[in-house]
Order: structure tokens, then C-alpha cells, then sequence
């Protein structure tokens, strides 16, 4: 993810971003959004499928999985666990991948 910065993202950059991240909002220093789905095993299918593009870009999510709901939370540790660019990226893709 060369092009992409680790440097925390201010408040209104962070808020500019989110405006175009359906779902998504911010909690203390990170972003998330919850996902309900109809099943336990479409929200392990949807949890793997964030694995390969975490892998991807080498930024990686806290995942949250209780039965058919998964909470995704975005923050980035080399950053003093704040919100960067790969975040959003992140975030960004996995809108893209979901099909709630
Ligand atoms: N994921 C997140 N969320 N934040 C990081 O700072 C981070 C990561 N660092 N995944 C990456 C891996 C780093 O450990 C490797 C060496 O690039």
C-alpha cells in the first residue's frame, strides 16, 4: 500500500472519509461498523473474505463475531492506534465486499 499514508488522519479528514463509507462511524480512535447477517456461516464467509484483503494490503482489522453479526474496527498500531489512510482504504474495500 505505497501510496498510502500511516500518518493519523485528523478529525475532519477522518469525518470527510466517512461521509462516503456507508456504515461506518467513529468510536474513540478507530472506525467501525457492525454487519448483520442471516447466518453464522455467512458471517464466517464474510469474516475470511476480510482476511484475504487484510492480507493484501498487510493492514489488519479487529473482528468482532457474535452467532450472524460481525463488528469490524479500524485503526492502525503503527500509528498509536489511530485513524490512517489504510484504514479507510480498508474500510472502503470492505463495503465493496459485502453483500448486506
Ligand atoms: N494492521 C494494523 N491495523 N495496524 C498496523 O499498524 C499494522 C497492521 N501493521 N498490520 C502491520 C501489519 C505491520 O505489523 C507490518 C509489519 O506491516
Amino acid at each position: 500500500m505505497g501510496t498510502l499514508s500511516r500518518k493519523p488522519l485528523s478529525e475532519q479528514a477522518v469525518q470527510a472519509a466517512l461521509e462516503s463509507l456507508d456504515g461506518w462511524s467513529i468510536e474513540g480512535n478507530a472506525i467501525h461498523r457492525s454487519f448483520e447477517f442471516s447466518s453464522f456461516r455467512e458471517a464466517m464467509s464474510f469474516m475470511v473474505r476480510i482476511g484475504f484483503e487484510a492480507e493484501d494490503m498487510d493492514h489488519h482489522p479487529e473482528l468482532n463475531n457474535v452467532y450472524n453479526r460481525v463488528r469490524v474496527s479500524l485503526s492502525t498500531h503503527d500509528a498509536g492506534n489511530t485513524v490512517t489512510e489504510l484504514d479507510t482504504e480498508l474500510a472502503r474495500r470492505i463495503n465493496h465486499l459485502s453483500w448486506i
